[in-house]
């Protein structure tokens, strides 16, 4: 980042050092989505917020079957429009150096995608066809989804909590993918 001109306050610079130090340019790629809506001065926190349809276009999204949930689920609007804050949670969430537990909290929050805390099975069955781009049978994908509830529903309600699906993930990685 050059010196000539102050775009972070210290205190934010702070919050956000482990992020840039990640990747450093971040800023700038949320700023190039944007930059007549992107000031090059953030001390004063400006009320900036980036629509999905700019967003979505990233390399790192736009051929993701999940983009628009990503983006939704990271935003404060949960509509997929995103502030500089919500940008920088979702590339360090999405980083290969991301913890874990971390990956597998979102991913949850993803695959939930009516936000009831719970994946049902219909929200599996939405994951499912997303994750194999709709190229398994109606019949298959009823299937695959029972045979991962069966395996996976460790308390027996019918549906995967944040619990459930973290002892699943052990056993089927790509679902963090
Ligand atoms: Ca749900
Ligand atoms: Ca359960």
């Amino acid at each position: 980042m050059g010196n000539k001109q102050t775009i972070f306050t210290a205190q934010q610079l702070d919050a956000y050092q482990l992020i840039f130090q990640t990747f450093p340019r971040l800023f700038y790629r949320y700023r190039d989505l944007a930059p007549q809506l992107v000031p090059l001065d953030y001390t004063n926190q400006p009320d900036v917020t980036l629509p999905y349809e700019l967003i979505g276009t990233m390399p790192e999204l736009k051929d993701n079957p999940f983009r628009q949930r990503i983006a939704e689920v990271f935003s404060e609007d949960g509509e997929g429009n995103m502030t500089l804050d919500d940008f920088l949670d979702m590339f360090s969430v999405l980083s290969e150096m991301a913890p874990r537990d971390l990956k597998a909290y979102y991913a949850f929050k993803i695959y939930d995608f009516n936000n009831d805390d719970f994946i049902c099975r219909a929200d599996l069955e939405k994951t499912l066809n997303k994750l194999t781009r709709n190229e398994l049978t109606e019949d298959e994908v009823r299937m695959v989804c029972e045979k991962v509830i069966d395996e996976a529903d460790l308390d027996n309600d019918g549906r995967l909590s944040l619990e459930d699906f973290q002892h699943m993930i052990v056993r089927a990685p790509d679902f963090l993918r």
